[in-house]
């Protein structure tokens, strides 16, 4: 019988073996959009991934979720394909459109059939649901409604959130709210490198209170239906935020990306308030008047513990004129996610790249995860994404040999027992991703997958990395490094 996200004994540290604690829950994890396909089947309406995917010049290569993976009809392969990796966890989002097309109103069993028969399968393996309600898939009605800038989407997303849960509250037992909002608030209204493409940074804040509302809402409308011991909780893709050097400048840029990345969630999530710092820098743009009275306690829920997805880390500087700010490593735009932080520079950390041209930095995991320990001592956390993209291909002998992406996940996995053996109360770690899917605005071009898809052909080849990721999961430890 699979049990809920728990608390776990630390394991004494060692060097040459790197033991994680007895009943760590060892994930994987995809979202609806990226991997299921099947976009109009049995009641599915259009999301906002939908219409921006289907607008010219949005997505590379004009790609689309439409098909994905196929995973709405492999499922039982990849159930299978988890149930050899031996993994005790999965994290998968539940497609809101497939659910309760439109965003409104009753919702559609078919639908929920899907999600029933998967947990079902899971369960049979041993294998925990972790199901997260909103990973980007915004009914496009409620976006032609106003999206989530409009208040009332959170009470959309409450409705939703009940539904759900009465329906598969009696097999799964681990919620999450949202997937990083951030990047559903600031890539989808600021920038507009993600859907709905809107470049309005008024909207981006808009957005962020509204999403933080909505969570807050959904909490409660989960705890209302769920059992006593279920679990509710969120997954942040918290910035570690580094200056570019000790200079006034360059550490007060940091902190107002930390506001803007970090703390205008963890504020109100967490502390039950806006940060003042953040309210100051972004006065000129907005007064926060959307804010109502008796909002940030509805968003200040119990969370039994915070979820964490980390790739690499994000460094800063006070812009000194130079022409262009530099990438922040979430697409191209002339418009910024970042309201009201215009003089800050973004700089390419040292070292090498995954094909994302993401830094890899492992002790950006570790520094992340004791600093969030220090704020919040009192709040489990779960690696609930960590990952890398690489150019894997098939080779002649139909294998798909991925050595950088084991490199990825060894020092990121040792920095997270660091961290453990430190006293961090990590209680999980989800790779990021079960399978290569749809990575949004780069389409298919980039592989995640610790298992490799033939798009034509949807045939599944598990990498190097998945049998690697199998053995670190049957040991319960980390191999030991070469001297
Ligand atoms: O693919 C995404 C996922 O949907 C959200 N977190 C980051 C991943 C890699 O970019």
């Amino acid at each position: 019988m699979t049990t809920a996200i728990r608390r776990v004994a630390p394991a004494p540290y060692n060097s040459a073996v790197r033991r994680f604690p007895q009943g760590f829950t060892w994930g994987t994890a995809t979202a609806a959009y990226q991997i299921e396909g099947a976009a109009a089947t049995d009641g599915r309406t259009p999301s906002i991934w939908d219409t921006y995917s289907h607008t010219p010049g949005r997505v590379r290569n004009g790609d689309t979720g439409d098909v994905a993976t196929d995973h709405y009809h492999r499922w039982r392969e990849d159930v299978e394909i988890m149930a050899d990796l031996g993994v005790s966890a999965y994290r998968f989002s539940l497609s809101w459109p497939r659910v309760q097309p439109t965003g409104r109103g009753p919702a559609v069993e078919k639908g929920l059939d899907f999600y029933r028969a998967l947990t079902d399968a899971l369960l049979e393996k041993g294998i925990e649901p972790v199901v997260t309600l909103y990973h980007w898939d915004l009914p496009q009605e409620l976006e032609d409604a106003g999206g989530w800038p409009e208040r009332a989407t959170a009470d959309r997303f409450a409705d939703y959130a009940a539904l759900a849960a009465h329906a598969l509250g009696d097999r799964v037992k681990t919620w999450i709210t949202l997937n990083e909002p951030w990047c559903s608030a600031f890539l989808g209204y600021g920038s507009g490198v993600h859907a709905p493409g809107r470049t309005d940074p008024v909207a981006a804040l808009r957005a962020a209170h509204h999403l933080n509302l909505a969570h807050g809402k959904a909490v409660q409308a989960l705890r209302a239906e769920l059992p006593a011991h279920a679990q509710a909780s969120v997954t942040l893709n918290i910035h570690h935020v580094r200056a570019l050097t000790e200079t006034a400048e360059d550490v007060d840029a940091a902190r107002r990306i930390d506001a803007l990345a970090n703390r205008v969630f963890t504020g109100p999530l967490l502390e039950g308030q806006y940060p003042q710092d953040l309210l100051h820098d972004t006065a000129r743009l907005t007064d926060w008047s959307f804010v109502r009275d008796g909002d940030t306690a509805a968003i200040h829920q119990p969370l039994d513990f915070l979820g964490v997805n980390y790739y690499t880390p994000t460094l800063v500087s006070a812009a000194r004129g130079e022409a262009g700010h530099g990438s922040d490593g979430h697409g191209m735009s002339d418009h910024s996610p970042w309201p009201g932080a215009d003089d800050v520079a973004f700089h390419r950390p040292p070292g090498n790249t995954t094909a994302m041209g993401w830094a890899v930095d492992p002790s950006g995991l570790y520094d992340l995860l004791t600093r969030l320990a220090a704020d919040f001592p009192a709040m489990p956390l779960v690696i609930t994404e960590n990952g890398a993209a690489f150019d894997d291909y098939v080779n002649p002998e139909g294998e798909v040999a991925d050595p950088d992406r084991i490199a990825y996940l060894q020092g990121h996995l040792a920095a997270v027992h660091r961290a453990i053996v430190a006293g961090v109360d990590v209680r999980g770690y989800f790779l990021w991703s079960l399978l290569d899917n749809f990575e949004w605005g780069y389409g298919y071009s980039k592989r995640f997958g610790a298992v490799y898809v033939d798009y034509p052909t949807g045939t599944r080849i598990p990498k190097s990395s998945a049998r690697w990721y199998a053995d670190v999961i049957r040991a319960n430890a980390l191999p030991t490094l070469p001297e």
